[in-house]
């Protein structure tokens, strides 16, 4: 894990967050569109930060899902930091994306596994495929790594020894296209 890259999302968090505030402060903080004002305020310096260009789109769907499994699995955590780690482990590029091992947690059965699948076909990636229901110990090994058997679930192992667990098909795909196809 990339600590000074994570510290500064996680400041930019904050700063997003007390500007926020202070353009609210007549309706106490409340805002419905909130993922569309952190958008606007967040995608220039994260896309210093991380290195990568990001739309808008993707950033409110990021900023929604970071919120969604806050309030779901860590209410009480800090928030900022929260959507930081949120934010690398499903969006942010590998520091080594040659050299990484990928493998990925599917399901024959499961539609959104083969999409992924097809596109690591199509795109022409190495990548290993553990079926969940062909090998138990590979059940165990996510359930262990994620706290849940949802699939699919990409695990992407650096030389360093960081490793990353990305769930969401469409994260996935995005990911390989950005990481490992574009220049
Ligand atoms: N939004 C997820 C949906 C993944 C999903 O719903 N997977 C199903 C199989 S198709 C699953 O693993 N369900 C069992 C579970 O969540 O424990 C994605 O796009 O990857």
């Amino acid at each position: 894990m990339n600590t000074e890259l994570r510290t500064g999302l996680v400041d930019l968090f904050r700063e997003a967050g007390q500007a926020h505030h202070a353009a609210f402060t007549a309706t106490g903080g409340d805002d419905p569109e909130w993922p569309i004002w952190y958008a606007d305020y967040l995608q220039r310096p994260f896309a210093e930060q991380l290195d990568m260009k990001f739309y808008k789109s993707q950033l409110i769907y990021c900023l929604m899902n970071a919120d969604f499994e806050h309030q779901a699995r860590s209410p009480e955590s800090d928030w900022s930091e929260f959507y930081a780690d949120q934010l690398l482990e499903r969006c942010a590029p590998s520091e080594t994306p040659e050299q990484d091992q990928l493998i990925l947690y599917h399901a024959n059965s499961c539609p959104f596994c083969s999409m992924v699948r097809a596109n690591i076909e199509r795109l022409g990636i190495d990548v290993e495929l553990r079926e969940i229901f062909e090998d138990e110990q590979y059940r165990d090994e996510l359930i262990e790594a994620r706290g849940r058997a949802t699939v699919p679930v990409l695990r992407i192992n650096s030389p360093n020894g960081d490793e990353r667990w990305m769930p969401e098909s469409r994260d996935i795909v995005a990911y390989l296209e950005k990481t490992l196809v574009s220049d």
